[in-house]
This record gives C-alpha cells, structure tokens and sequence, in this order.
C-alpha cells in the first residue's frame, strides 16, 4: 500500500497588482494555504485553500486553516492509503466539523498526487474534459467607475476578458447603481456586467438594486442578501428578470440541495474552497445540473494552484452555462508555478500534464512564504 506520509502547510502572502475593493474588506494583499501531501512511493500532491479580506469573507482564515490541517488533520492521514482520497477524507469528515477552504486544500492535495501516481490528469478521474478552454471573468474592483472602465477597455482590446463581475455593496445603492450603468454605458453589447454584492444588501436595498440593476442592463447579481436569508433569495430570484447567483450560501452539497429545493436561484457559483475540494464541488455541480439551475466556475482568488485545480473540474461539467472566473494568478504581482498558466481569446487554457497539471518553482515558493527559509531568505 502506497501510504501518504508528509503533510506540509505553506502560508504565502502575495501582494495584489492593485487594490481589490470589496463590500467587506480592500485587498491589498492576497493570502492564501498551500498544501504539500508526499506519499511513499515519493508522489506528491499540491492544494491550496484561500479567502478573501482575513475573516471578513467567511470563518476561515489561512492561519486558522494552517492550524486545523497540521494539528487536527495530519494525524488523521500520516500512514492512510494515498490512493483512497474518498476513505482518507471520510476519516477527517469523522473528527473536524465545518473548515471546508481547509479541507478543499487537503482534498486537492489528495487527488492531485492520485492522479499524478496514474499519470493522467485530473479532469481524466472525473470524466474527461468536455472543453479545453473556460470563458474567464474578470473583476473590476479599483472603487473607481474611470479606472474601471480603463481596465475594461485595456481587457477588451488584449482580448483577456469580455464578461466583468464588478464588486458592490460599500457605497449608497444609488451610488453603485450610477457605477454600474456607467461601465455598462461605456461598454455596451462589447461585455457582460455582472455584480457581486457579497451579502451586503438588505432585503429592501435588494428589491430596489435588482429592478435597478436590470435596467441598467447588467445579467446577473451575486448573493445581494445574507447567506442565512434564503426565503429572501428565493423571493429576490422569483419576483426580477436578472439572474441571481448563489455564491456564500453555498457551503457543499446539502446547502445546494436546499437552495434548489427552495428554487432559491437561477445560478450556482460553484467553488472548490467552500464545497470542500474537487469532489465536493463536483456534488454541487451535479445538484445545479439535475435541478436546471446554471452553473459558474468560481473562484476565492487563488493561485495558479487552486486555479488549476478548479479548471480540471470545470472542464469535465456538461454544462457551464456562466463560464469561469478562475482570473485569480492575474490579480497578484508574482507567481510560482514553473509555467505560468495561459489565458488567450477571453478564456483560459485548461492546463495539460498529469494531476492538476501545473509544476511549482519551489524557489519562488520559498519566496513568497510568511516564514521564509532563513538558508535562503537570510
Ligand atoms: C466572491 O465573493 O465571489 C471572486 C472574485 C472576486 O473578485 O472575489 C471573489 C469572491
Ligand atoms: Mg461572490
């Protein structure tokens, strides 16, 4: 039996090409867990787990995540088969309630060394590709409608993106209504405008900036009202033409099957870090499908490792009706993967290569990490 016997956590702090403007929080810096699982048959596996704005995004933190995978989690896998990732997260299932970024970057880990040791890629263990390329959003989060716009124009033209969330819900409604409509305005039929509200809405803010929005010609909002609110969802997806996407609600398979049961959206943000990793997602991806509600590839701003992860997994889906948003490795002034992964003609390019199909520079990684290796870094 080939037994998984080193579990290492890496905290990189990776500073942002600019800041990122968030209902909750501005990024200047993204921080993400990466997770290197080694087995004896000298395989290794990579993960990541990230958020977004420290706790202000969700109840996890990198450092809280680093803590739950080396003192609670790594116990439980030292000596498990590396082959069996569904039996090895059953086992941590059993002992750690909820931390699902922290598990989603174990879980990677797992699957990633497992397809490695077959010499196939991952999307090959969940199906096979159906795609090569993923339709890639961008988010324009400057705080400022000129700069924005800028950006989008510069995207346009360079062929990067052609469909931009934009972050929402700091300023007054009114406000990020006028700043909607005037990069829709400036932009017109060239992209799609979509809008993140991070749950910053109140019910009535809600109904006012759906109706507004609509108007205003963006597709669709992303979570405009608390994760606990999803009567309100459901009413707020029923009752206006835009589309609205479950994003925070989202938590793994039981809360997509309550949010489809409640018809509580038209469209799942599927992501791997708050599923719980690839194969939970996969769940969430199949309960949209099954329930005819649209499916989007979303990311918490990862590296090109949770990116690479996400695109194995969202090139198997049938369906992926809103395209991606795994733009993650563009947001951050540096970058460790060996090759960069590649965006082209507004999509990008479902890396090749066996696992999660991406190599790391380890000396790059060193260089990124919150406690650097004082052989190098002295
Ligand atoms: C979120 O809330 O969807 C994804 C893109 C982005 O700019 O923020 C994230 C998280
Ligand atoms: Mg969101």
């Amino acid at each position: 039996m080939t037994k998984i016997e080193r579990v290492e956590t890496f905290i990189l702090d990776l500073p942002t090409i600019r800041q990122h403007v968030l209902a909750m929080a501005t990024m200047r810096t993204q921080s993400v867990v990466i997770v290197r699982i080694t087995a004896s048959d000298g395989v290794v596996g990579w993960g990541e787990g990230a958020t977004i704005g420290g706790l202000s995004y969700g109840e996890e933190s990198v450092e809280g995540m680093a803590l739950a995978i080396d003192t609670y989690m790594t116990p439980l896998l030292i000596g498990q088969d590396a082959g069996r990732v569904g039996a090895a997260m059953a086992r941590i299932g059993a002992f750690v309630q909820g931390n699902n970024t922290a598990k989603c970057a174990v879980e990677t880990a797992l699957q990633d060394a497992a397809a490695r040791r077959l010499g196939v890629s991952l999307a090959h263990l969940f199906g096979g590709r159906v795609r090569d390329r993923l339709p890639c959003a961008w988010t324009l989060a400057s705080g400022q409608s000129d700069l924005d716009i800028a950006e989008a124009e510069r995207l346009l033209d360079a062929r990067r993106h052609n469909i931009f969330k934009l972050k929402i819900g700091k300023r007054a409604l009114a406000d990020d209504i006028a700043h909607i409509a005037a990069i829709k305005r400036a932009l017109g039929d060239r992209a799609s405008i979509r809008v993140d509200v991070n749950q910053a809405w109140s019910v009535t803010d809600a109904r006012r900036g759906l109706a507004a929005l609509a108007d205003a010609g963006a597709d669709l909002v992303e979570q405009p009202v608390g994760r606990q609110h999803l009567p309100a969802l459901a009413r707020l997806t029923q009752d206006f033409p835009i589309a609205v996407m479950a994003d925070e609600i989202l938590r793994g398979a039981e809360d997509a099957f309550r949010v489809a049961a409640a018809a509580g959206a038209d469209v799942f943000s599927v992501k791997l870090a708050q599923s719980g990793g690839v194969g939970p997602a996969a769940k969430v991806a199949a309960i949209a499908e099954a329930a005819g509600i649209g499916i989007y590839g979303g990311t918490m701003i990862e590296t090109g490792v949770g990116t690479a992860a996400a695109a194995q997994l969202f090139a198997t889906l049938p369906r992926l009706d809103w395209g991606t948003e795994l733009f993650g490795p563009l947001l951050f002034t540096d970058d460790f993967l060996a090759t960069p992964l590649r965006y082209e003609e507004f999509a990008l390019v479902v890396p090749d290569g066996p696992g999660i199909g991406i190599d790391i520079d380890p000396d790059r990684l060193d260089a990124l990490r919150r406690d650097r290796p004082r052989s190098l870094h002295a």
